[in-house]
């Protein structure tokens, strides 16, 4: 587990042959404290308290993140550790709790006996979460979630994240239209999800297997990379074994899952993406992950927008200022492909609204714009 005391880890991405890009692991600056243990992290962010509360004028926010797993997740990260930032009034205490539950809830319990001033979380998993939050609310220190959700408590003050099931729903809908087009009656799908109970393999899980249901198609597996590119790449050398042949279409639930899936494909002699025999779609639409659509390996990515941070600071400033917040904010997410053949699609969203929502035909300046 990671600790920085007032300020965060960057970290930087490679890139490989395929365009895809690993995030590297985090590079720590002099700020930082690496700890190796649970006892550590607690001095670690004890020494932190003390100095903010010697400073005195800064607000002190806790962030227990869930780790660094994915490009989308150093994006997340980076946008909360440069909105949160000294500059803006804040002492962050960050927690890279490295996709492990437990030591995320220690992470906000840590937060807790430091007494900050708030307390922000992006959930590891769904659920397991009303106790400590009811032991927030007691400290009378306010929680902010972001990106994924917290489904079994509503004790928190505000969520500001993506609708998970939407996206799924768009995944679908995207692939029923696009077949369509291209003539293609037997959709034989493979699915590489991403961290088992996390909401957003959970949402994204529900809303493509909607249309799976509805459309009779065939899903041939469904397998768990944890939204990382070693995760996809295993997962996908499996596949590529067992249903040798078989299958037309790969879902992964995230960009890294896709540029792993991409590796074992090309090992394997599989073709794949626009001119290949099989459909490649993914999630996050990160930098690399759109150069990806842009060179034609991924058909379609679907963005979910990890740039909460100026929402984090906006949230804190307004309850700094005794005004009421919105408990729910959601994040706009445009739909990318690397094909012009459907300008739009018309489908029905989680809320039972029918919505149109524009296909972005990928190109250089939007990469260049992109997380
Ligand atoms: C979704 C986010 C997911 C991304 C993955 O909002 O929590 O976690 O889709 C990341 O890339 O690992």
């Amino acid at each position: 587990m990671t600790v920085g005391a007032l300020a965060g880890c960057g970290s930087s991405s490679g890139s490989s042959s395929s365009g895809s890009s690993t995030a590297a692991q985090a590079d720590t600056t002099a700020a930082d404290v690496t700890t190796e243990s649970a006892d550590e992290a607690v001095s670690a962010l004890t020494e932190a308290g003390d100095t903010a509360a010697a400073s005195g004028d800064l607000i002190t926010v806790g962030f227990a993140q869930v780790g660094h797993e994915s490009d989308w997740r150093t994006a997340s990260t980076n946008s909360v550790q440069a909105a949160l930032s000294k500059e803006n009034g804040i002492d962050l205490q960050f927690v890279d709790c490295d996709n492990d539950s437990a030591a995320q809830l220690d992470a906000v319990r840590n937060f807790i006996q430091q007494g900050v001033d708030y307390i922000v979380i992006d959930p590891i998993v769904s659920t397991g979460w009303d106790t400590v939050l009811t032991e927030a609310e007691d400290a009378d220190i306010p929680v902010i979630v972001i990106d994924r959700t917290i489904d079994d408590s509503d004790k928190y003050t505000a969520w500001v994240g993506s609708e998970f099931t939407n996206e799924g729903l768009a995944a679908g809908a995207w692939l029923k239209a696009y077949a369509e087009a291209k003539g293609i009656s037997d959709l034989n799908i493979l699915e590489i999800t991403g961290t088992t109970g996390s909401s957003a393999e959970i949402g994204r899980t529900k809303g493509f297997h909607q249309y799976i249901d509805d459309n009779g198609w065939n899903l041939l597996d469904s397998q768990t990379g944890d939204f990382t590119q070693d995760g996809g790449q295993q997962v996908m050398e499996s596949y590529v074994k067992s249903y040798a042949g078989q299958f037309n279409v790969v879902i992964c639930q995230n960009d890294n899952e896709a540029f792993g899936a991409i590796d074992a494909m090309d090992a394997a002699g599989v073709s794949y993406g626009v001119d290949g025999d099989v459909i490649l779609i993914s999630f996050d639409a990160c930098s690399a992950g759109l150069t990806d659509v842009l060179a034609g390996k991924i058909n379609a990515d679907f963005q979910c927008n990890p740039l909460q941070g100026p929402d984090c600071l906006n949230l804190i400033q307004k309850l700094e200022a005794g005004e009421e917040v919105p408990k729910q904010t959601f994040m706009a997410e445009p739909w990318y492909v690397a094909e012009d053949i459907l300008p739009n699609i018309t489908y029905t969203n989680n809320a039972g609204e029918e919505v149109t929502e524009d296909l972005i035909v990928v190109d250089q300046s939007i990469i260049d714009a992109d997380y």
